[in-house]
């Protein structure tokens, strides 16, 4: 395979996706395919909503299609904002207003634990044909710190770090994100398929 469709209209995701599979394969996303629209994540579960983006593109294309819905579980708020990371202040917030209600809903809060999620979703003409799930630990901290990656990145210490993921090397984001312990199940399966 040289090239792979991914059902994402977050560049950010695109970009991290294609440093993770290398130069080898081509990644294309929802850029390429405009006629898809909003779609509706509209599941209670990563895999859910990832089979949902998945399978939805996956009808309007014979390639293999590759999705992800990923966010940031925080222990002390009962994993949220989870499945609504990107929609946490609401259905139009920016990213700068999902970042001020996590700090806000965590001050005075000493448990900083927190996960971020991906799941991954391969759909082909309709049907789900495999998914994947990686995990990265770490904890929140009280003020952003760093410029690189995107959304909750700058709030982000990743366990066994002392920065966060927008102050780390993209290079060390992807070896150890959430996305990158999904790409790597995502790859060993790629390489027994036909
Ligand atoms: P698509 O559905 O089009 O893929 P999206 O950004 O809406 O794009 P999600 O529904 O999966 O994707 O929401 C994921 C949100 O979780 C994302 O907008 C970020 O706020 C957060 N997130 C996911 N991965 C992240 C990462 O690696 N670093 C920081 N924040 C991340």
């Amino acid at each position: 395979m040289n090239s792979l469709l991914v059902a994402t209209a977050n560049a950010h995701k695109t970009e991290e996706i294609q440093k993770i599979l290398g130069p080898e394969i081509s990644v294309q996303d929802l850029r390429t395919l405009p006629e898809v629209g909003d779609i509706v994540e509209d599941a209670l579960t990563f895999e859910g909503n990832a089979n949902i983006k998945s399978v939805t593109v996956s009808n309007l294309t014979p390639d293999l299609v590759l999705s992800d819905d990923s966010g940031l579980c925080v222990e002390a708020l009962a994993g949220a904002p989870g499945i609504r990371s990107a929609r946490y202040a609401g259905d139009d917030a920016t990213m700068e207003e999902n970042k001020a209600l996590l700090l806000q809903n965590l001050k005075g809060e000493s448990d900083r634990r927190a996960a971020f999620v991906c799941v991954l979703s391969v759909a082909r003409k309709g049907e789900v044909v495999a998914t994947f799930r990686g995990e990265c630990a770490g904890k929140i901290i009280d003020a952003e710190q760093g410029e690189g990656g995107f959304g909750y990145d700058p709030l982000f210490i990743p366990d066994g770090y002392t920065e966060t993921f927008a102050e780390l090397p993209a290079e060390v984001k992807n070896g150890i994100s959430h996305r990158a312990v999904a790409m790597q199940q995502f790859q060993a399966w790629l390489s027994l398929q036909s």
